[in-house]
């Protein structure tokens, strides 16, 4: 390999950050915003079982294993585009991944499996201050989604990001646990997880970021050892922090607690029965229950997807529009929202915290809890 084959980055990620966001509100500057394109529906599975409702397990029992219907992919794809151009004009750079085929058929030395999509950079790629953590995941069916990202992430990365990808879990056998059942997930008082503590594995958006502090919760993606390794792993001045809520299938923080600006929280009725200590002194709007109808085509998650909102800054909110109960309970606690379509986003499991990550926010670190 001759010299010129790698640039070497020569940016200092001190004075110009190309990767930097430590919270989930100071003023959004660049973003990447996932793709619907070649979005695979995976084959119903064991992992799978322990957090789709169960509603929906007949658009798995009709597609799982081929490519999500089109007519799906394109009205979800109108929406990315129009969400992106929106950020644009707001002033944010956008990025998007590249498109994969993940129809295509790939084999471990432990499984065969299908891909997903790359549909939710929120779940896979975790910026804590200057550096983007790429995460494990635990679904087979996401072990190559990052590779979506790759060419971002060299971008980044030649810029002067830091970027650290998380050991993978075989997801052999072994790792899933063959009696774990949707309804018996809680035994005697204790939370059952369809994953085991063998091997380190989370997704991304079970962590949620408050400035020094970043919160995380045990799911079906996410163990223990995934929340230590990140622990270990997060940049000095960050520490990381296990809380648990009421979720019975929890997969993913985003519908559950989601910190809207400095000392505001908003919180899912269902899953915060008890508030945890460190978030004790901030203000909570419990949120209003969702738009319905729609969960016939809410495939991969509940229909909490009404939190599942991206702030542009501590003042100004992108929902969903027609979450109506929701944008007017955001306007009476003082934000500016912004409305989009959204909601032919929602079958792919998200809304559009999920189909979103920020690479870049200005401010600095700080201590909020
Ligand atoms: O509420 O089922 C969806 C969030 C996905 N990032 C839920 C979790």
């Amino acid at each position: 390999m001759s010299d010129s084959d790698v640039e070497t980055p020569t940016v200092s990620h001190l004075s110009a950050p190309v990767v930097w966001s430590c919270n989930e509100w100071d003023p959004l500057e660049e973003v990447i915003v996932g793709v619907v394109d070649g979005a695979t529906v995976p084959p119903w599975n064991h992992s799978l079982a322990a957090t789709a409702p169960a509603h929906a397990a007949w658009f798995f029992e009709k597609y799982g294993g081929s490519a999500f219907p089109q007519d799906i992919i394109s009205n979800a794809s109108r929406e990315l585009d129009a969400l992106s151009n929106r950020l644009v004009k707001l002033g944010v750079k956008v990025r998007r991944p590249d498109i994969l085929d993940f129809n295509k058929e790939v084999t471990t030395p432990w499984w065969s499996s299908k891909g997903l999509y790359a549909a939710m950079p929120r779940d896979v790629l975790l910026v804590v201050g200057d550096t983007i953590f790429e995460a494990p995941m635990a679904w087979r069916s996401r072990y190559f989604e990052s590779y979506a990202f790759r060419n971002l992430l060299m971008d980044y990365f030649r810029k002067g990001g830091r970027w650290l990808t998380a050991p993978k879990p075989t997801m052999a056998e072994t790792f899933y646990d063959p009696n774990y059942s949707p309804d018996r997930a809680i035994i005697e008082g204790q939370k059952q997880f369809v994953i085991n503590e063998s091997e380190i594995a989370f997704d991304a958006a079970d962590f949620v970021r408050f400035g020094t502090d970043i919160l995380a919760q045990k799911s079906n993606v996410t163990n223990a050892a995934g929340i230590e390794w990140m622990r270990r792993h997060v940049p000095s001045g960050f520490s990381v922090h296990e809380v648990e809520f009421d979720d019975e299938h929890p997969m993913h923080i985003d519908t559950t607690i989601v910190p809207l600006a400095p000392g505001k929280l908003l919180v899912n009725p269902n899953w915060v029965n008890t508030m945890p200590d460190i978030l004790a002194s901030w203000e909570i709007l419990r949120a209003p229950p969702p738009v319905k109808p729609y969960d016939s085509a809410l495939y991969f998650s509940s229909d909490w997807l009404t939190m599942n909102i991206l702030s542009l800054d501590e003042k100004t909110l992108i929902v969903e529009e027609q979450e109506t109960p929701m944008i007017e309970a955001l306007t009476g606690w003082g934000f500016d929202v912004i409305p989009v379509p959204f909601r032919n986003f929602y079958p792919f499991g998200g809304s559009i915290h999920c189909a979103t990550t920020d690479v870049r926010r200005s401010g600095s670190l700080k201590s909020y809890l």
